[in-house]
């Protein structure tokens, strides 16, 4: 399938894989890119040289290209920012801010760059000021997201910029993403779907966790701080709403989420940490390769697109 993402990117097939914090190393992103995909590393809140090692990683995996993720709330993304310019890697997107000061430099390093965005205004910002494409996340997603739905988001952004849209939040097999497709978009972000492949190294305990899950499985973590975050309910979230009802102050809901995810992630502590999740888990139930995937994902989308109804 070729559209103008395929094309930008330089891949064969219009799915990217979320820079998923602890989730999106190199293992998972080399495996994505290799399987015709658009593998990401994710920045996070890791260091510098944590990532140009992660980037050094994924080409001894791969010749294809991948991209990374960076993170504007780190408190490393200058330093990030540098490093994949330096090591001039072929595509990066930025997640929970905007990235409108790094642009300069990135185009100078010939990066394609695709800010995620969460308002048909920022998209508008992202392609004066220089973007390749923009990832219109909505908040079905997991991790911290915006106010407006998937649905309600990629056909405004659509209408909003010329640059090509990928849509990202709630896809998880062919059906989202040929919905997504008829909402305007050109490719798919997909990142829970990614969590459980055979190539994640995340905890066995989490895998099991998105497997189980159900529709209702997700709750949103943090209003009232301004950065709210999905996850997989469990005693953390449940203890984390009751604070917040209660009006608990920033500083007292931080220390329950501190370091909560890399336990979820690299030590399988699912019931205190912070198991990040789409609300599509409740579709993935089974475990497969990057590659099976991507071929399962684009075989049900090619033939949706086929038919009429
Ligand atoms: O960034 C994400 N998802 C993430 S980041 C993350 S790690 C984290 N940990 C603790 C606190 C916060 C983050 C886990 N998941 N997705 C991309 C995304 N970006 N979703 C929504 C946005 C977004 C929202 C508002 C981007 C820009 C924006 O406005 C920026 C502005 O300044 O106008």
């Amino acid at each position: 399938m070729e559209t103008r993402i395929t094309r930008l990117l330089g891949i064969s097939c219009p799915i990217i894989q979320g820079g998923m914090a602890w989730v999106a190393e190199h293992h998972l992103a080399a495996a994505v890119s290799d399987a015709g995909g658009l593998g990401l590393i994710g920045a996070a809140n890791a260091p510098a040289e944590w990532v140009r090692e992660q980037i050094c990683k994924a080409r001894e995996l791969t010749d294809k290209p991948f991209g990374v993720n960076i993170m504007l709330l780190s408190p490393y993304a200058d330093e990030v920012a540098q490093v994949v310019a330096e090591e001039r890697v072929a595509v990066v997107t930025t997640g929970a801010g905007n990235p409108g000061k790094y642009m300069a430099l990135w185009k100078e390093a010939g990066i394609k760059v695709m800010p995620v965005v969460a308002s048909s205004a920022l998209a508008k910002l992202m392609e004066r000021a220089g973007a390749d494409a923009v990832v219109a996340e909505g908040c079905e997603s997991g991790g911290h997201i915006g106010e407006l739905t998937t649905m309600t988001l990629v056909p405004q952004v659509r209408d909003a910029v010329s640059i090509p849209v990928v849509a990202a939040g709630g896809i998880g097999d062919g059906r989202g993403m040929a919905a997504a497709f008829m909402l305007g978009a050109e490719g798919v972000q997909m990142g829970t779907r990614f969590i459980v492949a055979d190539e994640a190294v995340v905890h066995e305990n989490y895998k099991n966790k998105v497997i189980a899950a159900k529709d209702i499985d997700t709750q949103v973590t943090g209003r009232s701080t301004g950065h709210p975050i999905r996850v997989l309910k469990n005693r953390m979230s449940r203890e984390y709403l009751r604070l917040e009802e209660e009006g608990a102050s920033f500083e007292q809901l931080e220390q329950l989420t501190v370091g909560g995810l890399r336990r979820a992630v690299t030590e399988g502590d699912v019931t205190e940490g912070s198991v990040m999740a789409g609300q599509i888990a409740g579709l993935i139930k089974k475990r497969q390769s990057c590659r099976e995937i991507i071929s399962e994902m684009m075989e049900e989308t090619e033939k949706l697109l086929d038919r009429r109804i």
